[in-house]
């Protein structure tokens, strides 16, 4: 059965005027690894520990600012809003469809609440805690092209042709601003697009961003701003010492102009100075060490990296089946082939290089969970192909081939293939991404021993079900198993209204 709401009833939780607060046991274990009985064993130890939580009730109203706004991903999320706002439907060959928000996890996924009457009862993730209605978002940002968004949306040709005529009007007035353009970062066939730029050195373009942004919050009257990058891939910075490796040689490397400063990284410095959330999308190295310190310093919230849309998705599902059935993945291969202009700007070998490395990753901690299936050191083999196909635009084509050893010796090889329109993937995942930065903004943490609430890390490892590759705080285990990652952010948030996490025993019936 589907519940809309529900309201949790504990001494372990308060619904006040402005808050909820909870208080939550936290089941864990301590492990040791000492010499018992004359030899060395690991010793699991469990232990329970006290937190509160408290969340602000006061659901602000939401300004998004898109850097690459005029991008198939950005006119798709601006026109999907729209169309969700407006109540709009249209013809499609098949039937007249109407506006959802399918493919977001907080606006069309479920949690499950409990049994009642021997029926399992769910409700919207979304009805967890208070959270912003994504119809009300006002949407901005920056695009190196000066296309309007109605003229966007139809450059991106994602959208039905019924559907893009009655946006039109919401969208045509919408402009994006001058951004920062620096040809050393992208592919050179990008440059064709870039008339909408801004001059001046890196230092004098993170004060126009800054900028921007107070004049965005003050124009649209909104109280919270988020900013997120969706513009293209660029190639990774070179990290050194001296230049990006500490906060302020990064702030030194900005005065003196230093080239290898990236335009995302000049972007996020400006957000972290100006304390507004910043999410990268794409899969480079903007967030340098001096960048992330930065944002550990200011308490400003930071997190990434690239969307997790499809095929990732996919593999951090499989690969996790496959691990925790006792089979041994021992090849992957994924190729994909697209048309778009993400395609085309990845068709060079230093942004394709980024793709490579976050599409890559993903596995590492699925495989090194498993010492019966892998030696120490022991890696599939895992190669990723991307090739660049004008014709099927935005109809990305997605081909794996898991290869596994089985029992006895035999081997098992799953085929799969997605065609699917990329920017209808990514865009319900920016709204998740800065729909829960938002929310994670007011909701305060304290563990027992701690005198003082404070907020959750900066580098905001909760949104790691939506991102490639996890940015998460210095020393902290990278997850990439799509199960554990929504477990761990839908626990958490129960956690926050004083329900006890998802475990799945259904003691109750056995
Ligand atoms: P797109 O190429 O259509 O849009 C990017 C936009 O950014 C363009 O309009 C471009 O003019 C603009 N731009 C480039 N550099 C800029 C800068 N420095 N400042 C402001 N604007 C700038 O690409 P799309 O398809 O929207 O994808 C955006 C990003 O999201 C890409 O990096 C892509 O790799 C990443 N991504 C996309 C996924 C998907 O499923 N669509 C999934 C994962 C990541
Ligand atoms: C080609 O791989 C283009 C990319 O931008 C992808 O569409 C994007 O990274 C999505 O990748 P995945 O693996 O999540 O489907």
């Amino acid at each position: 059965m589907f519940i809309e709401k529900f309201r949790v009833e504990s001494p372990n939780v308060r619904y006040g005027e402005e808050e909820i607060e909870s208080v939550y046991s936290y089941e864990t274990t301590e492990l040791v690894h000492e010499v018992r009985d004359g030899a060395y064993q690991w010793i699991v130890k469990p232990k329970s520990v006290h937190y509160h939580f408290k969340t602000s009730t006061r659901v602000p109203k939401l300004g998004v600012m898109l850097v690459g706004w005029g991008g198939n991903n950005g006119s798709t999320l601006t026109a999907g809003v729209i169309a969700n706002r407006e109540g709009i439907s249209w013809a499609t060959k098949d039937k007249v469809q109407q506006a959802n928000y399918y493919g977001s996890l907080t606006q069309a996924s479920a949690i499950r609440v409990g049994s009642f009457n021997g029926e399992e009862i769910y409700a919207p993730f979304k009805s967890l805690l208070p959270m912003v209605n994504p119809d009300e978002i006002v949407f901005g940002g920056w695009d190196i092209s000066r296309m309007n968004l109605a003229d966007a949306m139809a450059r991106a040709k994602v959208l039905d042709i019924d559907l893009q005529k009655q946006l039109r009007p919401y969208m045509e007035p919408m402009v994006p601003l001058p951004g920062i353009y620096d040809p050393d970062f992208i592919a050179a066939n990008q440059g064709s697009r870039a008339v909408n730029i801004l001059g001046g050195t890196k230092k004098e373009q993170v004060e126009r961003i800054i900028r921007d942004i107070r004049e965005f919050r003050e124009r649209e009257e909104v109280e919270k701003v988020v900013v997120l990058w969706t513009a293209n891939t660029e190639r990774y910075s070179n990290v050194a010492v001296g230049l990006n490796d500490t906060r302020e040689n990064l702030m030194a490397a900005l005065e003196r102009g230093e080239q290898e400063i990236s335009p995302s990284t000049l972007y996020s410095i400006a957000c972290v100075l100006e304390g507004v959330p910043f999410i990268n999308g794409s899969p480079q190295n903007t967030f340098v060490p001096g960048l992330i310190e930065m944002a550990i310093a200011r308490n400003s919230l930071i997190g990434g990296d690239d969307f997790k849309s499809g095929q990732t998705k996919m593999k951090s599902v499989l690969v996790d089946f496959l691990v925790g059935a006792g089979i041994k993945p021992t090849s992957i291969v994924s190729y994909n082939h697209l048309g778009n202009n993400d395609g085309m700007n990845l068709s060079a070998p230093q942004t394709f290089r980024s793709k490579e490395i976050s599409k890559s990753n993903v596995v590492d901690d699925m495989v090194s969970s498993n010492g019966i299936l892998y030696e120490p050191g022991e890696h599939p083999d895992h190669v990723v192909v991307i090739k660049y196909v004008p014709y099927v635009g935005d109809s990305k084509r997605a081909m794996d081939e898991y290869t596994s050893e089985i029992f006895m010796g035999g081997r098992s090889t799953i085929v799969l293939h997605n065609t699917c329109e990329d920017s209808l993937l990514a865009a319900p995942i920016i709204l998740d991404l800065v729909l829960l930065a938002e929310l994670t903004t007011r909701i305060q943490i304290k563990a027992a021993g701690e005198s003082k609430f404070h907020s959750f890390h900066p580098v905001a490892s909760l949104l790691s079900y939506l991102s490639k590759a996890p940015l998460v705080p210095p020393g902290t285990p990278v997850v990439n198993a799509l199960s554990k990652q929504r477990a761990m952010l839908e626990n958490i948030l129960r956690a926050c209204v004083g329900l006890a996490p998802e475990n799945n025993m259904i003691l109750e019936y056995k």
